[in-house]
């Protein structure tokens, strides 16, 4: 048994490591993610959404065909939108990543129709989803001149964030960025995989040089997203023959132009950004404290403190 026991404190010394989304970067402005953790003040113009796993935990293969996959566990969504161009590029930022957590970050979008206050007012289930990013390549098998690495190594190299391109010919308006790492240290078995769905509201705003919105949108349930026994998701990180890694999930849509690893970077340029809050469908009022009140996501006692000033 003593073979075992630096393997078992590393996983112990990571465990409650875990981790949320802290912040989205959109042209140098910052947009507040939702910090899960007791005792945390969340700004009322967050854009990211609520979630109720205040250990900064995962949704499990055992939840993927619930609603908890959607946008992690009780997931809602807040009143506020970060205005984004189509063509942008998001800088995601993660509130650090643990070493061992190695696997696949992936990337969503699905409109939010239907509803005058734009992603505030939906339904997650109704949420129809395309992804736009798998971080292909996800696993680089081990060579002669390096060892094996992951999109999780490169996102810990890169100050524990991701940049996510939106698509530049993406129709404008209002939608939920889902921006998701499956972890698979203990992936080999049955139920072991962690998924991390992070969402945030966005408002998508045509881009300087407008283009035909010609983007053809999936129309996925994220509910049948992923099987417990996907090869990717039943998965031994730790077998040293693996020479490929199978993305799980639906593909990424075509004209969707995933940020290359070499173009990754560290760190950007950040000011507070100012979120718009979404009044008729298709208008938008930058966000203020008084358009909030009305339709702030629901408070959970000990959980989230809204902050109101
Ligand atoms: C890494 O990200 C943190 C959190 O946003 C930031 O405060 C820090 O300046 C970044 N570090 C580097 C080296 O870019
Ligand atoms: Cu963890």
């Amino acid at each position: 048994m003593p073979a075992l026991l630096p393997t078992l404190s590393l996983f112990l010394g990571t465990a409650l490591a875990h981790s949320h989304l802290a912040h989205i970067i959109i042209n140098g402005n910052l947009y507040h993610g939702f910090d899960p953790r007791p005792n945390q003040v969340n700004p009322a113009d967050r854009v990211g959404w609520f979630a109720a796993n205040t250990d900064d935990g995962f949704v499990t293969p055992a939840q993927y065909n619930t609603p908890e996959i959607v946008c992690h566990l009780s997931g809602s969504p807040p009143v506020a939108h970060a205005p984004v161009k189509a063509g942008d590029r998001i800088h995601v930022q993660w509130n650090g990543w643990p070493m061992s957590h190695v696997g696949p970050i992936l990337s969503y979008v699905a409109p939010c129709t239907g509803t005058q206050n734009g992603c505030a007012g939906v339904t997650k289930t109704n949420l129809r989803w395309t992804k736009i990013d798998d971080s292909r390549p996800v696993f680089v098998p081990p060579s002669a001149a390096a060892p094996a690495s992951w999109a999780t190594d490169l996102l810990i190299a890169r100050n524990n964030s991701w940049q996510v391109q939106i698509p530049s010919n993406l129709k404008p308006g209002p939608y939920v960025l889902r921006h998701e790492i499956i972890a698979l240290h203990f992936a080999a078995d049955a139920n072991g995989a962690q998924n991390y769905p992070l969402c945030m509201n966005l408002y998508v705003e045509p881009p300087a040089t407008p283009a035909a919105n010609t983007f053809k949108l999936d129309s996925i349930d994220a509910r049948s997203f992923y099987k417990p026994t996907d090869k990717g998701i039943l998965f031994d990180p730790y077998q040293t023959t693996h020479t490929t890694y199978v993305v799980p999930g639906p593909t990424v849509a075509v004209g969707a132009t995933p940020v290359p690893h070499a173009q990754q970077v560290m760190s950007v340029s950040r000011a507070d950004g100012t979120p718009v809050v979404v009044t008729r469908g298709t208008q938008t009022v930058k966000f203020t404290s008084g358009v909030t009140v009305a339709t702030a996501a629901p408070k959970i006692k000990g959980r989230e403190v809204v902050r109101e000033e």
